[in-house]
């Protein structure tokens, strides 16, 4: 992270490296605290790499971050486990979403990629955000952004989309998918989501839950599990990604299982938007004459 202080949004990293993910902190997060911090740019995105099995970046997942002093908790960097339900019982869910966004499209370009080498990032949606019909107008519009070719912006449904049983709620992923919105089921595995729910999303991608690849490296019935998994989600047609990879011996696993992704602290944290750069460029690979189109695009 030697490259921090020439990014004006990593400037507080160093201040906050622990992130807070305890949601009984939200007691003393005042409503206010909410508005202010997203009017006075305290959310900042962070760019986590799935990659494929050689290590090169296939897409970025976006990880929103809320630094804010609190006053009777001091300097604090919250995670979206904790700031998202909080957003959610004020409203203030989709203006969050909107931020990611465009926050995600600056990244693209900033990439300075040719498209076709272009790694694209995904970013996570509430269910009660996915309801929302602005938010599939706002998709519509995202997709004729990017009509020259496949959107490079994608979204994870967060388990709690499994509760949601609506038909409308899975026809309206089905017409954003005809426009070029690619969805990925996050978190498969966890909590709520099951076996219905692959069936009713054709889901682009589906991505196995950490809990699981921490569980491979103690034993092997899940081995065998997390193979028959990925087949079952390769036969729904979707890329299986393997989440929480932190180490060698898992990457090992979820590969021979058949995973078509990984992601996880053994490739990398989650980067502020200037480390991802960097890092992607350093490791996309590209014909020799591709670089010479980059001013071009
Ligand atoms: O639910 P979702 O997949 O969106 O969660 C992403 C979260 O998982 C992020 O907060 C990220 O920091 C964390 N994460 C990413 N990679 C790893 C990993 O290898 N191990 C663990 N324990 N957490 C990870
Ligand atoms: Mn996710």
């Amino acid at each position: 992270m030697s490259n921090q202080l020439q990014d004006p949004d990593c400037v507080s990293c160093p201040f906050h490296s622990e992130v807070c993910f305890d949601r009984n902190i939200l007691e003393h997060i005042k409503a206010r605290d909410f508005a202010d911090g997203l009017s006075q740019g305290e959310f900042r995105p962070l760019f986590q790499p799935v990659v494929d099995q050689n290590g090169s970046p296939l897409y970025f997942e976006l990880l929103m971050r809320w630094d804010r002093q609190f006053p009777c908790i001091g300097n604090r960097t919250l995670g979206p486990q904790v700031f998202c339900a909080l957003a959610e019982r004020l409203g203030r869910s989709v203006d969050l979403w909107r931020f990611a966004v465009a926050r995600a499209e600056r990244f693209i370009e900033r990439l300075d990629v040719p498209r076709q080498f272009r790694p694209g990032v995904a970013i996570n949606i509430a269910p009660a955000d996915m309801a929302d019909p602005q938010v599939e107008v706002e998709m519509y519009e995202l997709a004729r952004r990017h009509e020259q070719g496949p959107c490079p912006i994608s979204f994870e449904l967060t388990e709690g989309f499994a509760r949601h049983h609506d038909i409308e709620f899975f026809e309206r992923i089905c017409r954003l998918q005809s426009a070029g919105i690619r969805f990925a089921i996050d978190d498969f595995g966890s909590g709520y989501s099951s076996l219905a729910r692959i069936r009713m999303v054709r889901a682009d991608t589906i991505k196995i839950d950490k809990a699981f690849l921490a569980a491979v490296t103690e034993d092997a019935r899940s081995c065998d599990m997390l193979r028959l998994i990925v087949q079952m989600c390769h036969l729904a047609g979707a890329y299986v990604i393997a989440e929480g990879i932190e180490n060698a011996h898992q990457r090992d696993i979820a590969l021979i299982a058949g995973c078509d992704g990984l992601q996880g602290f053994y490739y990398s944290v989650p980067m502020c938007e200037f480390d991802a750069i960097e890092w992607a460029r350093r490791r996309l690979v590209m014909p020799i004459n591709a670089e010479s189109d980059l001013e071009r695009v």
